[in-house]
């Protein structure tokens, strides 16, 4: 593979392609900058000052680290000047960031997680940026109500994981593409094209401690995959859960798999633990974009009408015959 940087990358799909218009392109060359500079702060750990938790709690209340806290600037400081964005919305802030009027506003919308997996940060285990672009719906100013679009509405998704590597994962529509941190020159350097997962797989990542609190449907597909070659799927399994979504859904756009996280019985009215328009959706694309499916158990993820900017869902995605097949046990039921 010619090994090119991300800028040319961007350049020539959209000479060929035309998914990328400039300002969409200026945009992601924006965020990969500003991921460039997560990694850094997050490759000093405890050299820097930054690993514990900054003492305060985001809109899930839950514990902010202060590398959440950072992420997050970084990625409104790099994105609010560029004219390319009218607001953006993070898991870590509780309403809307429209770009100030001292500076251009464009037709985009960015969606971030700054830091997923932030509980893995003091644990030295990879983490990651999740983002997603969205188009501003026709009309003068931004609302919270302009981000509520479904997934298949996203013109640009991806993540950046902080692992031995720092790989910057990307699509436009147009397949997925994989940029590894040359540090030496600084830039994102084309490492792989048209990312495919299987269709079949032999690894599932779920947090089993949950099991008890699963549905009929999920207990069903998990106890099927335990029961190995003697059970009715005739053949073993393995399993992975690093606890950090970018770290699994990379292993499974690599090397396939299938990642779990259903709603469970100890809060009904919670559909799942994950976010749909920072987390999800971004993913889902991704994964689809790679051939392998992302459903809720019972739709495309990325059809879900959102009511609320930190809407959580329950996600199966990755291979497409596992997701198919643990959907399929849901219509079941
Ligand atoms: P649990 C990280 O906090 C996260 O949001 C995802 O990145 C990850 O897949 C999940 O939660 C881990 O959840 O319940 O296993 O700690």
């Amino acid at each position: 593979m010619k090994r090119i940087s991300l800028t040319r990358y961007l350049v020539e799909q959209q000479r060929l392609e035309g998914h990328i218009p400039s300002q969409l392109r200026l945009l992601l060359e924006v965020v990969a900058r500003a991921c460039k500079r997560i990694s850094q702060s997050v490759n000093k750990g405890a050299l820097g000052d930054v690993m514990g938790s900054a003492q305060s709690e985001n809109v899930q209340g839950e514990v902010q680290k202060k590398l959440d806290i950072i992420a997050n600037e970084v990625l409104i400081e790099a994105n609010e000047w560029g004219g390319h964005l009218a607001a953006m919305a993070s898991e870590e802030m509780e309403g809307i960031y429209v770009v100030p009027n001292r500076y251009p506003q464009g037709e985009y919308l960015l969606l971030f997680d700054p830091l997923d997996g932030s509980s893995n940060i003091d644990v030295n285990v990879s983490i990651g940026t999740i983002f997603s672009v969205l188009l501003k719906p026709e009309g003068t100013g931004v609302s919270e109500n302009d981000f509520l679009q479904p997934g298949t509405q996203q013109v640009a998704a991806g993540y950046c994981v902080y692992g031995p590597q720092t790989t910057l994962v990307l699509t436009v529509g147009d397949g997925v593409a994989m940029f590894t941190l040359d540090r030496e020159q600084g830039s994102f350097v084309l490492t792989q094209e048209n990312v495919t997962i299987p269709e079949d797989t032999k690894e599932f990542a779920i947090n089993m401690s949950n099991m008890r609190h699963w549905d009929a449907p999920v207990k069903r597909y998990v106890d099927e995959c335990l029961a190995g070659r003697e059970g009715p799927r005739g053949k073993d399994f393995n399993m992975r859960w690093i606890a950090s979504m970018v770290a699994d859904i990379h292993r499974i756009l690599t090397r396939g798999g299938v990642f779990m996280y259903p709603w469970d019985k100890r809060e009904p009215d919670r559909p799942g633990k994950l976010r749909l328009m920072y987390e999800a959706n971004p993913m889902s694309w991704l994964v689809e974009q790679a051939g392998g499916a992302a459903t809720n158990g019972r739709q495309r993820i990325m059809t879900i009408h959102p009511t609320q900017l930190h809407e959580r869902v329950s996600v199966f995605m990755g291979s497409k015959h596992e997701v198919e097949r643990v959907t399929s046990y849901h219509h079941e039921a």
